[in-house]
């Protein structure tokens, strides 16, 4: 209560800058962590610390929702003072609606476990989409409002100032007829460079009135006014420099903008296709898919996959890729990539949710269910739990044995009737449709019964060992 009538005490100009400023360190923080945290290909050198950088930034998020809840009252005021300036008010406008679009879709992520898993893919979107407008506009703005380019103006107001009083001085030495309307052009000119130009045709019409010769002074001085405004050209550097800031901005973002944009609207699965395409790996003979595979009974997976990966993406040929299944059971097993083409396999239609917020609707999946696999390898009792092995040598994760019974947990190898491509995991993935897609290990080589309880990659790191969607 204290405090805040210690802040009401103020005066409306000093707590908009207070507000202004502490925005400014806060979005910059907010700018920071969010973008690390969003390249994908840096995700395990973070390790923990991504974790704990996903905290701060949720906590400064929420932050910067009170200092907007702070600005809420004021705005009202800060419009109106804003009468007659369309620049300030649009520039007022856009910065509102981007804090308060990304609050609202920052919200949601945040709360995105008690939320249907549609709201989060729409929250991801909005939030990527403002950080590409917003980002690029903060920084525009931080160039365009500079102290730097702010001196720069103000010297360019001071000399227009200037060459005005001199066309205004120049045009009263003209004669005696003349120096009313002199006067009057000096005034305006005083006021606004922009009258300056009415002031070269004033002291033209002077001239003309007034055909006798002039003393040489007089006209050495009005030449020079004329000089004056011919350099007052109307493209400023001042300006100059803030359009050639917007430009390089635009040059510089404008691309990856584009490409994310393509791909973050294009619902047709993240083009499964096109990643198969341009696959690294050699895994011959390919898979032959199944006829509900081959017909993509789930009419093609509808969003985008986000290439995860904690190592470089690993790239793997049938001459050496192999397969094992082993540890506590009866029948260990080693699967040369022929091998493991001639277990049977099944089709099923899924979703994929990412623990950070996006999902991939009805993907069709073929490969071997994962209890039919443990059933041949004929699992002893005291294993408890199920490892995974990726061929990336890093990753890991791990189910209970009940949970690596339910029947939609899928050795898979192929997806919407394709083999899987490298980057999302193939030739061969862990999905556990049930749980959030850290479990889903990809390029799995290894499956091993254990007794105690293993922590995956990601658990270890923070990510809660309770995945269930
Ligand atoms: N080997 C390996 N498997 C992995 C990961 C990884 O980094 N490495 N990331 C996991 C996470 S957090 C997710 S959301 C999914 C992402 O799958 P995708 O890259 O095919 O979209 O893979 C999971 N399996
Ligand atoms: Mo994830």
């Amino acid at each position: 209560m204290e405090s805040r009538r210690g802040w009401l005490k103020q005066s409306f100009g000093k707590r908009l800058n207070k507000l202004h400023t502490w925005n400014a360190w806060i979005v910059l923080i907010l700018a920071v962590t969010g973008i690390i945290l969003s390249i994908g290909a840096i995700r395990g050198d973070l390790g923990k610390f991504r974790v704990m950088l996903k905290q701060v930034h949720i906590w400064i998020g929420l932050v910067s929702i009170v200092l907007i809840a702070l600005y809420g009252p004021m705005v009202r005021k800060h419009w109106k003072q804003l009468r007659g300036r369309i620049n300030q008010k649009g520039n007022l406008l856009l910065v509102i609606a981007l804090l308060v679009g990304l609050s609202i879709s920052g919200l949601v992520l945040w709360q995105f476990k008690n939320l249907p898993t549609h709201w989060n893919n729409a929250a991801l979107l909005v939030h990527d989409l403002l950080t590409w407008v917003g980002i690029p506009y903060v920084i525009y703005h931080s160039i365009s409002r500079s102290r730097l380019l702010k001196r720069q103006q103000q010297q360019e107001r001071a000399a227009a100032a200037a060459a005005a009083k001199a066309s205004a001085h120049a045009a009263s030495a003209g004669s005696a007829a003349s120096a009313a309307s002199a006067g009057s052009v000096a005034n305006a000119a005083n006021a606004a460079p922009a009258a300056i130009t009415a002031s070269a045709p004033a002291s033209a019409a002077a001239t003309a009135s007034q055909p006798e010769p002039e003393p040489a002074a007089a006209q050495r001085t009005k030449a020079q006014a004329v000089i004056a405004v011919l350099k007052n050209s109307p493209i400023t550097r001042a300006s100059f420099l803030r359009l050639a800031a917007g430009l390089l901005l635009l040059i510089g973002v404008g691309p990856a903008f584009y490409r994310w944009l393509k791909g973050a609207f294009d619902t047709g699965g993240s083009g499964i296709a096109q990643l198969s395409e341009t696959d690294g790996n050699r895994m011959l003979p390919p898979p032959e898919p199944l006829p509900d595979s081959a017909a993509v009974v789930g009419g093609g997976a509808q969003g985008n996959f986000r290439v995860y990966t904690v190592t470089s993406i690993p790239t793997f040929s049938s001459d050496n890729w192999q397969f094992a299944l082993s540890g506590l059971v009866a029948n260990p097993r080693a699967f040369s990539w022929e091998e493991f083409l001639e277990l049977e396999r099944t089709v099923q239609v899924s979703d994929f949710h990412c623990v950070t917020g996006w999902s991939v609707y009805s993907v069709t999946w073929e490969g071997i269910p994962l209890k039919k696999l443990l059933d041949m390898a004929n699992v002893n009792k005291e294993a408890k739990f199920v490892k995974f092995y990726s061929g990336d040598n890093v990753y890991t994760d791990a189910l209970s044995l009940e949970q690596a019974d339910m029947e939609d947990v899928m050795v898979a190898v192929m997806m919407d009737g394709k083999p899987i491509p490298q980057k999302l995991g193939g030739p061969v993935r862990l999905i556990v449709p049930k749980m959030y897609a850290y479990k889903s290990v990809k390029w799995l080589q290894g499956i091993e019964l254990i007794e105690k309880e293993h922590t995956g990659y990601w658990e270890l790191r923070g990510y809660d060992n309770d995945a269930w969607v």
